[in-house]
């Protein structure tokens, strides 16, 4: 990716995800925000690309962050955020399991404590062990915990897989979580 297409997406998962306040915009109950209106404020806080950029960062997203609505004229986050809103995504049953990465720093937390969604509105998961890999070097020494996914559905607990193919859910209690070691 260019690095002017690198910067608008980090500038966009801080605004659609964490801190639309930052630049005067107001999520709606989903997510969304209109285009002309982040436009604006994104120009009026000194963050200068158009239209056509804005459509090449979401179209090029190496992990598809952004999505545009079928109008093209609203965009939101996929998944990822902090500010309280509902992706409205239908539940659906999850895979036998799934994979969590984690950084071996929080992995005697996460013994105690089962997976919390800390700052985020969700725990995130994959179905592939080499993503989960990827997020956990992100925070240090890479873990992988491997997640009774179905196990946990069938317990009553939702799940939901986000457009662009997060696995999402609350938490995840300790007694459905496998340590590499165990
Ligand atoms: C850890 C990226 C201690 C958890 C990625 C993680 C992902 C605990 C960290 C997305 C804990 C939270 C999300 C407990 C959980 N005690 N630590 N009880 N429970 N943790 O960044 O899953 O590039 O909020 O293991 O690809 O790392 O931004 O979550 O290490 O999909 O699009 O607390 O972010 O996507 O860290 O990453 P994060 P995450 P983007």
């Amino acid at each position: 990716m260019k690095d002017s297409v690198v910067k608008i997406s980090k500038f966009l998962s801080y605004v659609l995800r964490h801190q639309p306040q930052s630049i005067g915009i107001e999520l709606d109950a989903q997510g969304w925000v209109g285009v002309d209106e982040l436009l604006a404020k994104a120009n009026a806080h000194g963050q200068r690309f158009d239209e056509t950029l804005l459509k090449e960062v979401v179209a090029s997203n190496d992990k598809q962050r952004f999505v545009l609505d079928e109008t093209q004229r609203r965009i939101r986050a996929n998944q990822g955020h902090s500010v309280n809103i509902d992706l409205a995504l239908a539940p659906i049953e999850p895979p036998e399991f799934l994979y969590h990465g984690t950084a071996t720093r929080f992995v005697e937390s996460i013994r105690q404590q089962g997976l919390l969604p800390r700052q985020r509105q969700h725990v995130h998961l994959s179905a592939e062990v080499a993503t989960a890999h990827n997020v956990g070097e992100r925070h240090g020494k890479p873990v992988i915990l491997r997640v009774r996914a179905l196990a946990l559905a069938q317990s009553g607990q939702a799940f939901y897989r986000s457009e662009n193919g997060v696995w999402l859910t609350e938490q995840v209690p300790v007694a459905f979580i496998e340590f590499p070691a165990d």
